[in-house]
């Protein structure tokens, strides 16, 4: 079992260094600290590494203090564990402190994973790296601390939009259950993740929401946002996310897309569909990337122009459709 030889190599590590992604997630972090708290009840201490800095919103997890940036630490471990990247490219600068290592371990779920470590313990049946995480701790230790449950049950819910995306299982709940019988709160942790909105964030929900537009008999919905928006309203870039949402989200709705000025006056569009249009594709056409369902461009031109372009597209694509 491949599991046992990770927990082989685990028990055999002196020191242990654990990275995760740039642009770190809930399911990055919580499945890092979860794996440190696993490692250090089986009697070893792991350095974290992660380039970029830990979202405010996760601060409420013990340990967030404890991650490193790539100069920072040791910097040679006989063991390196990648958690929850596809590629060695997502550990941005810490993938120096991955290279450096005596011995590698990818533990992720991505689909898109490309086996880059020593061993890799990849299962795309998962819907967070956090499941995978706690099928080792379950495996060695039986049951986990209230501590290591907690981190685990927010990978996976934050993974899974709260338990809502195609990518959740029966396994995800059945394993959220377990984390449940560990002693966490969970209506602590899901005010902790999901009901945090500064006031700033909600006027700025509130002027977006103000300025929606709906075209193609109500199928395609745009949303703007410009700077005298973020300033007027103290939002911080950060905040505008998800609020493309808003726009996916209305009955009939089948492409929701975001405006967002830039200070150099040019866009960032992010598109969402509700199946049917592509907008990987669409985003693809002005330069960008993403999925089918989600994706997002950058659009050197204003944002009425943006607007005009965007609209001719999602009507061809529409047009397209089989209907
Ligand atoms: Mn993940």
């Amino acid at each position: 079992m491949i599991i046992d030889i990770v927990l082989r190599e685990f028990i055999q590590a002196e020191h242990i260094a654990i990275i995760t992604h740039i642009q770190p997630d809930g399911d990055a972090v919580g499945s890092c600290l979860a794996l440190a708290e696993i490692l250090k009840e089986i009697g070893k201490d792991a350095d974290l590494f992660c380039q970029d800095r830990i979202p405010a919103s996760l601060s409420f997890l013990a340990g967030t203090d404890q991650f490193k940036s790539e100069t920072a630490g040791r910097m040679s471990y006989d063991l390196a564990i990648a958690v929850d990247c596809s590629d060695k490219e997502r550990m941005g600068a810490c993938a120096a402190v991955f290279d450096n290592a005596g011995n590698t371990i990818n533990i992720d779920h991505h689909i898109s994973n490309v086996f880059f470590a020593n061993i890799n313990l990849v299962d795309s049946n998962a819907a967070a790296t956090g499941e995978i995480i706690y099928q080792l701790g379950k495996a060695r230790l039986g049951k986990l601390s209230r501590q290591t449950a907690e981190a685990l049950y927010t990978a996976i819910s934050t993974d899974t939009g709260s338990f809502c995306f195609s990518s959740t299982t029966p396994q995800s709940y059945r394993i959220a259950a377990e984390l449940m019988d560990c002693g966490i709160d969970i209506e602590h942790i899901t005010n902790m993740l999901y009901k945090t909105n500064r006031v700033e964030r909600m006027r700025l929900l509130g002027k977006a929401l103000q300025s929606l537009e709906l075209y193609e008999n109500n199928q395609i919905a745009v949303l703007t946002i410009t700077q005298d928006d973020l300033i007027s309203t103290g939002a911080m870039e950060s905040e505008t996310e998800n609020i493309v949402n808003y726009a996916k989200d209305i009955v009939g709705v089948k492409v929701g897309i975001l405006l967002k000025e830039t200070a150099d006056g040019s866009v960032k569009a992010s598109f969402r569909s509700n199946g049917g249009v592509d907008v990987g594709k669409l985003a693809a056409q002005f330069g960008g990337g993403g999925h089918r369902a989600a994706s997002g461009a950058s659009m050197q031109m204003s944002v009425p122009e943006a607007k005009s372009e965007l609209l001719t597209a999602v009507q061809t694509a529409l047009g397209e459709m089989i209907q």
